[in-house]
Formats: structure tokens, C-alpha cells, sequence
């Protein structure tokens, strides 16, 4: 999964990309319009916990990529502007940063800031669906039944962009439209996470700030969280002991990844499960409500393709009992068919024939 990192210009983007993915800040070139990509691994209690029963050689957590986009700084030029918006509309999801810090850029005015880069987004949308819309128009009169299709999810989307507001989310659309949507790159489409980011003394989010921005992004279906980036860039540069310290004495029991991890899931509507044996024990991620086939396409799609069935049980299966083969002698290792809905949790050994 790709989550781009937006914001206007000097809200905290490359400083928060750093930190997720531990990038040393000064190893990225100054200036540039080339996005930064990096991979960060999620933070995920339930690996250790299934390590600590299944002998393994490896643990593999699940990642996300993050691509810093170049800022989109109100009166960028055009080309900055395309630029930047041709990065946008590949990406899975959006973590929009805000600035809630002060430190000579002027009071922090993030529901300003949210409105200026949305109605950048929005105006974006508009011309592809104006443009679109024509197109699909001409070939639909020459009886183009595609055409028709795009003429009719063109016509839906301009009704709120003509109004000002994004298009309604992905998961609200059809997994047809959703495909018609992305093949456009609708951005104010795709999930968006809004990221506060806040100066040292409130780290924690108890700020005015902070609950603007959290109500924003309720309204809009999706959550908000708190993230110093400046620390948290400084964090990801310690080595686990320093970091453990530094996390105590800021008061905090883990890095931003996991809480902003955690919301990602939420909003993307994601869930992880895990496989897990003497090689490793792996965390991957699926849609909630994903199928058995489906899930083990996550894994390789010679599984998926050659689906016969899934064994599995749960992490507090695993807990309660410590083994297979207590698991199994307890009735609890299930054999699940290419129906099954895949639990946030469950522990799977694919069979397979290809
Ligand atoms: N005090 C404080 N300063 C921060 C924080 N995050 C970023 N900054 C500072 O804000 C400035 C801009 O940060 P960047 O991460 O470069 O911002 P950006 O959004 O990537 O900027 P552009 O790429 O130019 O749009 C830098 O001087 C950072 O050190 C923070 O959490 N607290
Ligand atoms: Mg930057």
C-alpha cells in the first residue's frame, strides 16, 4: 500500500516521511521536485507474540510505503503544481500534515490551511471530470457502452466538486466505480488521514488545534492524529535503548508509526493476518471482509490461483493454548473454504495446487 505525505509547503512533511521511515534527514538532496519514497514496517504486538510460541527464524512485519510529495505551496507555478498532482493521483491513501507548531512561520491556522490545499484537490478533480466528462459524452452518442459508464461516474462525481466538496470516499462506491475512479486518479476521492503536527510542548494532542482538525476530519468519515515530527524525526535516528529513554521522558509508550499505522487500518477499512512457521512468522495486510483466495493472494497469486483451502485459528487461540497441536487437539484448527471471510487476527497455513 502507497500513502502519500501532503501538506502545504513547511508544514512537516519531509521532517514526518523521515520519521516514519527512518530516513536521516540529511541524507535526502535539498530541494528538487522528485517525491521521496520509503518503506515503513508496522509496529504489530501480535508477531512477538506468536514468535514467542512458534519456533521461527525471522519475523517480517507488514509495511506501508510513504512517498513525500514536493509541498504545494499557495502561488506554486503550474508545472510544480502538475507535478506535484501527477504524484497525488497514484497513491492508495493521502496523510495530509498540518502545521500546529510555531517556530517563526506565524500562528498555526490549520482550518485555513485544510481548506486552501482541499480546494486545491478539488479544483484538480474538477477539470479531470470536466474534461472526461466531454470525452465520454462524444463516444457514448456513437454508442460506446464504456463510455456510457464513465459518462454516468462523471456526471455523479461533478455534483459535489461543482459544489466545492470532495468526491464521496472509494469504499462508498460500487468495486466497479472504484476501478472507473482510480483509473482517473480522482484524488479528493481517496482516504485521506489528517496528520496534526504538533510542537514539542503539546505532544499529545490536547490542543484547540487539535480538536479542529480532529472534527474536520470526523466530518469528513476519516480521524486525526497527534505527531510531533520534529522529535519523532529525532527519535528515529537512536538506537533502541536511547529511543526507549527518549519515549519515557517525552512521555509517550511508542513512535508515531503505530498510532498513525493503526488509523490508516481504520480508515482504509484494512486488517492483518499472519502466517507463521519454522522459516517465519509473517504479518500481511487485506481489506476487511477480504475472502480466503483473496488473502492468499496477498501472500503469492499461485496461492491465490491454486486456492483448495485455509487452516487456521486466532493469536488468542495461539495465547490460550501455545500450540498446534494443543490448538488442534482443542478443536479449534478450522478448514476454511474459498468463502471464508479472513478475521483481523487469524493465523493461516494456505493448502494449495497449482
Ligand atoms: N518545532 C517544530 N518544527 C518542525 C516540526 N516539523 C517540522 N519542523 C520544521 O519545519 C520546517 C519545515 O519542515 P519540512 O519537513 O521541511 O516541511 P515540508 O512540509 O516538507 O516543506 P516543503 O517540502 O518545503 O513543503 C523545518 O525547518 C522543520 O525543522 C515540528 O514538529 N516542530
Ligand atoms: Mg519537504
Amino acid at each position: 500500500m502507497e500513502c502519500g505525505i501532503v501538506g502545504l509547503g513547511s508544514s512537516g512533511k519531509t521532517t514526518l516521511f523521515c520519521s516514519l521511515t527512518g530516513t536521516p534527514i540529511s541524507s535526502l538532496p535539498v530541494g528538487g521536485l522528485k517525491p521521496h519514497l520509503g518503506i515503513a514496517k508496522i509496529p504489530d504486538p501480535r508477531l512477538g507474540t506468536i514468535a514467542s510460541n512458534i519456533t521461527t527464524k525471522q519475523i517480517v512485519a507488514a509495511t506501508i510505503e510513504f512517498v513525500d510529495i514536493a509541498g504545494l505551496s499557495s502561488g506554486a507555478g503550474a508545472a510544480k503544481t502538475n507535478e506535484f498532482l501527477s504524484h497525488v493521483r497514484q497513491v492508495d491513501a493521502l496523510c495530509h500534515v498540518v502545521r500546529c507548531f510555531d517556530d517563526g512561520q506565524g500562528v498555526p491556522t490549520p482550518a485555513k490551511d485544510i481548506e486552501s490545499l482541499q480546494t486545491e484537490l478539488i479544483l484538480a478533480d474538477l477539470l479531470v471530470a470536466e474534461s472526461s466528462l466531454e470525452k465520454a459524452a462524444k463516444l457514448s452518442k456513437r454508442g460506446d457502452s464504456e463510455a456510457k459508464a464513465r459518462l454516468a461516474i462523471m456526471e455523479k462525481v461533478l455534483e459535489p466538486l461543482n459544489d466545492g466538496l470532495p468526491i464521496p470516499t472509494l469504499n462508498t462506491w460500487s468495486q466497479a466505480d472504484q476501478k472507473l475512479l482510480k483509473s482517473y486518479g480522482m484524488i479528493t476521492a481517496k482516504p485521506m488521514l489528517f496528520v496534526a503536527n504538533v510542537s514539542e510542548e503539546n505532544i499529545k494532542g490536547e490542543t484547540n488545534d487539535f480538536k479542529v482538525i480532529s472534527e474536520l476530519a470526523k466530518s469528513a468519515g476519516s480521524e486525526a492524529v497527534a505527531v510531533c515530527a520534529g522529535l519523532e524525526a529525532e527519535l528515529a535516528e537512536l538506537d533502541e535503548a536511547d529511543r526507549d529513554e527518549m519515549l519515557e521522558s517525552m512521555g509517550l509508550t511508542e513512535p508515531a508509526i503505530g498510532p498513525l499505522a493503526r488509523a490508516v487500518y481504520r480508515v482504509l477499512g484494512l486488517a492483518s493476518f499472519y502466517t507463521a512457521g519454522d522459516k517465519e512468522v509473517r504479518a500481511w495486510t487485506i481489506r476487511c471482509g477480504a475472502n480466503a483466495p483473496e488473502a492468499a493472494g496477498a501472500v503469492h497469486s499461485d496461492i491465490q490461483r491454486g486456492f483448495i483451502r485455509a487452516e487456521c485459528y486466532s493469536v488468542d487461540d495461539l495465547v490460550e493454548l501455545k500450540n498446534e497441536k494443543a490448538i488442534k487437539a482443542a478443536g479449534k484448527m478450522r478448514s476454511e473454504g474459498k468463502n471464508y471471510q479472513v478475521q483481523d487476527g487469524d493465523i493461516v497455513h494456505f493448502l494449495f495446487n497449482v
